[in-house]
């Protein structure tokens, strides 16, 4: 069987009839990111099924417009934290935080194979979607840039660029739980304790809050500004506007949100480490780390003087992809989840940006590295930037998503 067809056997495998489940065992609920990459794969053979997905998403959201990171249709032993430790007494149960807005972006790739049939679907989503990016603008966005309230929040969870945030909260009171991740995956490709021990510790604080949204932003032990969330959400708001235009809505509220956010970048902008760089909004502190988040600003169409020659010595470090930070940086470690490995989804929306900043060769190189990988390892979660070994789960969507759509398509 050729690759292409093994990648549509992955995304129907995980199918669980109306979302996906982003891997077999150890991520068996819907996640929010995941979904919006599967229905971009899947629009390469199933347009209608594509849309299903994102629908599916959308229809956990929030009265307040927040979509959140993990919606638990069904009950399953298998993962940790569960509905009952989130406790948002929702229906379904769902988590108490959202996840990086890559949704607008990739629906506009759904939109745009097949215009007719999407059309009154678009028509439908849309409010939602806007109605989700106005309570990101609301609720996370009141330094300028947008912020996160939970490392989970930026989909990048033991990147390097939150120790300095997650250094301020006290996990001594969190009691005893088992951890599930690391009964399907090698602990050495996953967070450490301490790190669970804060996550969760978050997560008890988010609950006593009844996540009630100001409260949280007010007193949260971790509050830090994400350059790569913030990238996310300019293009986003940038493919909704135009998404808006399709379908003879105004543009304008998407169209000022991604300005507003364009104009609040200088406080991300870390002059001594040249680059892009979270920001723990307690202190004001920079992290001092160079992580893949960075590489995002050309899908927002952002430039800082010296930033792009800084970017190329990072990736120029390794052999496959972006790493998932800087190998010469603090924290590096190129096996353990989001502190070094490359991670081909990562690499493909770092590819939509070069691709429209007209940097064709780096556009090419990127491609051909993620494929290197995926063709040699199979479908993984995650792969060692320096020499290509597969890393995390297997048989996953987002990576089987991104070969239908971007890494095979050479
Ligand atoms: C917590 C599902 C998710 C991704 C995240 C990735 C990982 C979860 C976990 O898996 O996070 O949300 O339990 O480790 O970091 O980006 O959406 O694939």
């Amino acid at each position: 069987m050729d690759l292409d067809d093994q990648a549509r056997r992955v995304l129907t495998g995980n199918d669980q009839g109306g979302y996906t489940i982003p891997a077999a065992g150890l991520y068996p609920y819907q996640w929010n990111w995941d979904s919006a990459f599967a229905a971009w794969g899947f629009s390469t053979f199933d347009v209608d099924r594509a849309w299903t997905e994102v629908e599916t998403l959308f229809s956990a959201q929030w009265e307040n417009g927040a979509v959140p990171h993990i919606v638990f249709h069904r009950p399953d032993p298998g993962y940790f934290p569960g509905p009952e430790v989130w406790g948002t007494h929702r229906t379904p149960p769902t988590s108490g935080i959202s996840q990086p807005p890559v949704a607008a972006t990739l629906i506009r790739k759904v939109y745009e194979a097949d215009p007719d049939a999407g059309q009154a679907r678009l028509a439908a989503l849309y409010p939602k979607l806007l109605a989700w990016h106005r309570w990101w603008r609301t609720h996370r966005c009141h330094s300028g840039v947008v912020a996160i309230t939970h490392p989970w929040e930026s989909g990048r969870d033991n990147c390097p660029g939150w120790d300095i945030g997650l250094a301020n909260v006290d996990a001594s009171g969190v009691g005893a739980y088992t951890r599930m991740d690391t009964q399907h995956v090698d602990p050495s490709m996953r967070p450490g304790k301490l790190d669970y021990d804060r996550y969760v510790a978050i997560v008890q604080f988010g609950r006593e809050c009844g996540w009630d949204q100001d409260e949280i932003v007010a007193r949260s032990p971790f509050l830090m500004a994400d350059p790569a969330t913030t990238f996310i959400l300019i293009r986003a708001n940038r493919d909704l506007a135009v998404l808006a235009r399709r379908i003879g809505e105004d543009p304008a509220d998407p169209e000022h949100w991604a300005d507003e956010l364009e104009a609040a970048l200088p406080e991300i902008w870390n002059e001594d480490l040249r680059s892009y760089d979270a920001r723990d909004l307690r202190s004001g502190r920079f992290a001092n780390t160079l992580a893949c988040g960075a590489f995002l600003a050309w899908l927002a169409g952002s430039r800082a003087p010296g930033m792009e020659e800084r970017l190329m010595g990072v990736w120029n470090r390794v052999r496959y992809g972006i790493p998932s930070s800087d190998p010469s940086g603090p924290g590096f470690d190129a096996r353990r989840y989001w502190r070094g490995p490359s991670w081909p989804f990562m690499n493909a929306l770092i590819a939509i940006g070069l691709h429209e900043a007209g940097r064709m060769d780096e556009y090419e190189r990127l491609r051909r590295e993620t494929a290197a990988v995926i063709t040699r390892g199979g479908f993984h979660e995650y792969f060692d930037p320096y020499d290509g070994t597969p890393c995390g789960g297997s048989d996953f969507t987002w990576t089987a998503a991104i070969w239908l759509a971007w890494a095979g398509r050479g």
